[in-house]
């Protein structure tokens, strides 16, 4: 199929695209390399050296024969120019990754606020809004995050984007049957536009017919896959600051290199998780099983397992002799929470979950250990707080 990737150089982008390449898609990127911008802005850079993108597609066909297009267009400022990709590449998937992705940056001030907001919005709205005006038949798949739901302490197993509820009608005395998306409740401003974005899904989906497909991803581990280990020169980032490192990568680049492993707050916080190769083929899935016209929006939780920070911090701790650092928690979240998800539909679609055991962990600490040179130790700390009165600063060792 034709594949447009918006977003194809960024961190999941990237080995979305050749994973989609490989598994014989046509793909086309379309990246306005706002992410690279943001490492500049930032003063800290991948800890993998990565090239680029003109160059990581010359040696994907170099190594693979296989040809990935690109253009550069930000989706969210310039929706012409989005338009006219899309009437030129006539694509049948379009897999929406053009967001801002990191919490802590979209809470770091009402600069990044706005801009995370701004960005996000307009982004998925002219994705939408061009594929109407294209008149083409197009399968839109977002990567959606698990924290929509909030994290209320509840062993209530979190359905795939639906709740089934009954309501007592007053009237006739009788209970009738409810179906509505399952409560939302962002944790962060970033967050919160996936909870918007999930309005415009609605309303596309019923107006205009568009299939959409939205992915409610756990928290990313790992860094390569098959295809980006093809050759050094198509490596994929690896963040580990305290902006946008996720949680896991960045203990184990503490723990490989040195640096207490910074748990915030209790570390009783469960969070789900899902592996980067993992996420690459529920892509695949997801374009193989679409929705049809004026279907509701698919929605599926896009998580492997479900794990308490601590837990990891004490897995990677044992693996590398690094030490645990309380800190104070930056983020207004619960210091405690149970998580279930429901991940069915992956499972039954053939999905082969990679969960956290020591070979994946030990491949990433040796990645991470084999660039230390690159780690800015200046950066590991988080230095976006949700609120003016929080911060995150190191409160004991144990
Ligand atoms: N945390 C620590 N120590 C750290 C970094 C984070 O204890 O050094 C804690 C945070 O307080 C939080 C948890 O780890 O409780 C997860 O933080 P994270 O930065 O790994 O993940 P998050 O900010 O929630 O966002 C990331 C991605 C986002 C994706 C989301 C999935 O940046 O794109 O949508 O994971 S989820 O969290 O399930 O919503």
């Amino acid at each position: 199929m034709k594949v447009l990737v918006l977003g194809g150089d960024g961190f999941v982008g990237w080995p979305v695209s050749l994973f989609l390449s490989t598994i014989g898609h046509k793909v086309t990127i379309v990246d306005n390399f706002s992410r690279r911008a943001i490492d500049s802005e930032l003063g800290v850079s991948s800890l993998t050296p990565i090239m680029l993108l003109g160059e990581r597609v010359k040696v994907w066909k170099e190594v693979t024969g296989k040809i990935i297009k690109y253009k550069r267009v930000d989706v969210a400022k310039n929706y012409y120019g989005l338009f006219d990709v899309i009437r030129k590449v006539r694509p049948e998937v379009v897999v929406h990754l053009a967001e801002q992705r990191a919490a802590p940056y979209s809470m770091k001030s009402e600069k990044h606020k706005r801009y995370t907001v701004g960005n996000n919005i307009a982004a998925t709205h002219n994705v939408l809004c061009s594929i109407v005006e294209s008149g083409l038949d197009v399968h839109l798949v977002h990567i959606g995050t698990a924290g929509v739901y909030g994290y209320q302490d509840s062993e209530l197993p979190v359905p795939e984007g639906y709740l089934e509820y009954q309501v007592l009608d007053k009237k006739s005395g009788e209970y009738i049957l409810m179906r509505d998306y399952y409560p939302m409740n962002p944790g962060s401003i970033y967050h919160m536009t996936k909870t918007m974005d999930s309005m415009m899904f609605r309303f596309y989906a019923k107006n205009d017919g568009i299939r959409i497909t939205d992915l409610h991803q756990g928290v990313i581990w790992g860094v390569n896959t098959p295809d980006t280990e093809l050759d050094e020169r198509l490596i994929n980032r690896f963040d580990y600051c305290g902006d946008y490192g996720t949680v896991l990568n960045r203990f184990l680049t503490q723990g490989a290199n040195g640096h207490p492993i910074t748990v915030y707050g209790t570390g009783e916080q469960t969070r789900a998780f899902i592996h980067i190769i993992n996420c690459c083929e529920c892509i695949g899935l997801a374009i193989s099983n679409p929705p049809k016209r004026f279907d509701e929006v698919k929605i599926f939780n896009q998580t492997t397992e479900q794990l308490r920070l601590i837990d990891l911090a004490n897995i990677v701790s044992k693996l590398t002799g690094g030490e645990i650092q309380f800190c104070s928690n930056p983020r207004v979240e619960p210091e405690k929470n149970d998580l279930v998800m429901e991940n069915e539909q992956f499972l039954k679609l053939g999905l082969n979950p990679i969960k956290v055991d020591s070979i994946h962990l030990e491949a990433i600490c040796a990645l991470a250990h084999r660039y230390k040179n690159r780690m800015d130790m200046d950066h590991i700390y988080c230095e976006s707080p949700w609120r003016k009165d929080l911060k995150c600063a190191p409160i004991q060792s144990s």
